[in-house]
């Protein structure tokens, strides 16, 4: 069924699990976050940047969910705008039929941030869609960053706790040193949980880690032997993304695992027979790899069996 982010959220960070805000470009990635949830017994969220948005029409983005949405009337599901850029792209997504927005303005002054994202929460709750805001910049962090360059780039709790307050937003993103991709951390892997902790108690509403692709070594390995190219990839241990959710962190952002899983899969029927040109045979392995990828985040995340 599909229902509001705040929804989904409210639980997860009531009951202390993490659930997986999925990205998709096409039906296939659609369809395989909406099996895996089946088989995980899991709730989920689907999102779609404004990219996709683009590539897809937001009206068919919409209307696949929707349809998935009525194929497992017992699953949970959001529909997510991811990183909406502006006013405008959250209002075309509020009125287009998403339960959730995401606007991101974290990359202006503070005030500014929160007076974009109030008025966002403003349109978006008159029609009971939730909101998520960022705060601080995603970036990885290294051991000999210094705490002044620290704190120009990671959110600041004190921060937090007034925009939250101040913009009724429903659920915010602490930047707290992940960034998108496959290249996240230089060295080690590292994250400041220290300072996430002290988001989630001054305020107590449910966290989003961005960036969340963990790059387990069987998919690095499968895209790998594919004949792909990695080099210096590093993801999220599944280790820090526990000690997240343990610290308040309740929607995992995934988008980097699923397309390397899918196009791994891709390059390898290409290798293996450069006869094929039936589409089915290509995605196929694709989407399967996107399944079992996301039934293993369910269970490490906690969300399997909380339908
Ligand atoms: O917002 N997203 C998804 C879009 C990022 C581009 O891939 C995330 O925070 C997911 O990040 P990740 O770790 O999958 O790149
Ligand atoms: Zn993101």
């Amino acid at each position: 069924m599909l229902v509001t982010g705040n929804e989904i959220l409210k639980k997860a960070h009531k009951e202390y699990y993490g659930v997986g805000a999925f990205n998709f470009v096409n039906y296939e990635m659609l369809s395989a976050i909406f099996e895996a949830a089946n088989e995980a017994n899991s709730p989920i969220i689907v999102q779609a940047s404004e990219g996709a948005i683009k590539y897809l029409g937001i009206d068919m983005a919409v209307g696949m969910v929707k349809i998935l949405s009525k194929k497992y009337p017992h699953i949970p599901v959001a529909l997510h705008l991811d990183h909406g850029t502006t006013f405008e792209s959250c209002k075309a997504a509020v009125d287009a039929g998403f339960t959730s927005v995401m606007i991101d303005a974290s990359h202006h002054p503070f005030e500014e941030n929160l007076s974009e994202t109030s008025k966002v929460v403003k349109m978006a709750h008159a029609k009971g869609v939730s909101v998520e805001a960022e705060l601080g910049r995603l970036m990885g962090i290294e051991d000999n960053i210094s705490v002044s360059e620290k704190d120009a780039v990671l959110v600041n709790p004190k921060e937090a706790e007034q925009f939250v307050k101040e913009s009724g937003v429903d659920f915010l993103a602490p930047a707290i040193g992940t960034s998108h991709g496959a290249f996240k951390f230089k060295g080690e892997p590292k994250l400041d949980f220290e300072r996430l902790q002290e988001v989630k108690r001054l305020t107590n509403i449910p966290l989003v880690l961005h960036g969340a692709s963990a790059i387990p070594d069987y998919v690095k390995d499968s895209f790998l032997s594919s004949g792909g190219d990695l080099k210096g990839s590093k993801g999220v241990p599944f280790s820090f993304l526990q000690e997240s959710i343990k610290g308040g962190i309740n929607k995992v952002n995934t988008d980097t695992d699923l397309r390397i899983a899918f196009i791994a899969e891709v390059r390898k029927v290409a290798n293996d027979d450069n006869t094929q040109f039936d589409l089915r045979k290509f995605f196929t392995p694709g989407k399967e790899a996107i399944k079992k990828l996301i039934i293993e985040r369910m269970n490490i995340l906690g969300s399997s069996n909380k339908i």
